[in-house]
């Protein structure tokens, strides 16, 4: 696609998801450091989240993890969204932080545990009822430390069941994106450590299950794009957690370590048609701020998504196909690089400034008061954390 407005119209309609987890405190193992202005309650997260499509005017969604946005009333915090120009998006489970799973939750040799696990997954569908959220993410922490420490195959098995009672309780609009992970917490064996088992579980249960790809969860080397040209030809593309790594789940800002690697990831889903509106590739940004101001950084985030995904666009897929039939390494490769060497801040700019956006997010963030604002309105009471 090379016509500019073609362009322009098709990053207008672009929808990137921030988490709600973001804005709170978060850190290391070692260490969490307060920051301050840290929002203290899930609509205080919602608030922030509205702050950054505010600015940039293509992340009207905020995906909540439960329960760390625990409420009595969904809908009224989906109203609240709303009323904030936001909507909340993916409900996010969470079967890692209980005592009880600490040998597995949907994988646990214990079939009370299993069943806890399996009540919490179901409870999700119901918040996403009263939300209206499409997708429930689902990520497992499930695996062992050693080698014999549990059947890996009865496990799978436990979690083939698990994953058909969440599948069969969706409703017709509703499905749910299983995500992998190499590794961590467990460090022998994961239970879904990669696209290939959470594609085979999805395959088996059918079209309400599909693949989300965190892109810190591989191991060092691999070829992210080439996962995503694949999933998106078999369909099963469910959505992204944007984020970048050094060495291994970093969590930091997406296309901040590698965005060459973001480049290639956008392209490929430009390529496989997963960027059309029809698609519901979810491109949402799983990330945490540890040493950086959170909304800032959030801003900056989707600014990158925003880059990489103009760069994307601007492949001129004639050129590259003439040159690739050919045999033409080289310019092929021309054709591709020159996408990404061009400069696409200016022409970001210039579409913010066409949907009535200050041209740069986030010096009108840093404008705006905001962060001063919610400095001093939420100096009291508990900060939201990670866990919180
Ligand atoms: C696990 O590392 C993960 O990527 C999952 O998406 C969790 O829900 C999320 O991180 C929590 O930050
Ligand atoms: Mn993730
Ligand atoms: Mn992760």
């Amino acid at each position: 696609m090379n016509d500019t407005g073609a362009v322009k119209e098709a990053l207008r309609r672009q929808q990137i998801e921030t988490p709600s987890w973001a804005y709170g405190n978060s850190g290391t193992r070692f260490k969490v450091f307060a920051q301050q202005g840290v929002p203290r309650t899930p609509q205080e997260k919602i608030d922030d989240a509205a702050q950054v499509h505010r600015f940039t005017g293509v992340a009207p969604r905020v995906a909540v993890h439960i329960p760390w946005d625990r409420v009595d009333d969904y809908a009224a915090l989906a109203a609240y969204a709303e009323e904030r120009g936001v909507r909340i998006g993916a409900v996010n489970t969470n079967v890692f932080q209980d005592d009880d799973y600490m040998l597995g939750s949907v994988t646990n040799p214990d079939p009370a545990v299993r069943r806890k696990a399996l009540d919490h997954l179901l409870e999700a569908v119901d918040i996403m009822d009263q939300t209206g959220s499409r997708d429930l993410k689902l990520w497992f922490s499930d695996g062992t430390n050693y080698p014999g420490q549990d059947d890996i195959r009865a496990r799978q098995d436990r979690l083939a069941e698990a994953l058909a009672a969440v599948y069969e309780r969706l409703g017709d609009d509703q499905r749910f994106l299983l995500e992998y992970k190499l590794f961590e917490p467990a460090f022998y064996m994961t239970d879904v450590p990669d696209w290939g088992a959470s594609y085979a579980h999805c395959v088996k249960l059918g079209p309400k299950a599909q693949v989300v790809v965190d892109t810190g969860h591989h191991a060092p080397g691999t070829n992210i794009e080439f996962i995503v040209a694949f999933l998106l030809r078999e369909g099963k593309l469910g959505g992204f957690d944007f984020n970048s790594r050094f060495y291994a789940d970093d969590d930091l800002m997406v296309g901040a370590a590698d965005p060459f690697q973001l480049f290639r990831i956008m392209y490929e889903v430009v390529r496989g048609g997963g960027y059309e509106p029809d698609a519901n590739v979810a491109f949402m940004l799983d990330q945490c701020h540890n040493v950086e101001p959170k909304i800032q950084g959030q801003i900056r985030s989707v600014m990158n998504v925003q880059e990489a995904t103009a760069k994307a666009l601007l492949v001129d897929r004639e050129a590259l196909a003439a040159a690739q039939a050919a045999g033409d390494v080289l310019e092929a490769n021309a054709v591709f690089m020159d996408a990404y060497n061009t400069d696409v801040r200016p022409l970001l700019a210039e579409l913010r400034e066409e949907m009535g956006l200050h041209p740069d997010p986030v010096a009108a963030y840093k404008a705006s008061g905001y962060y001063e604002r919610v400095v001093e309105e939420r100096k009291d009471g508990q900060a939201a954390g990670w866990g919180a």
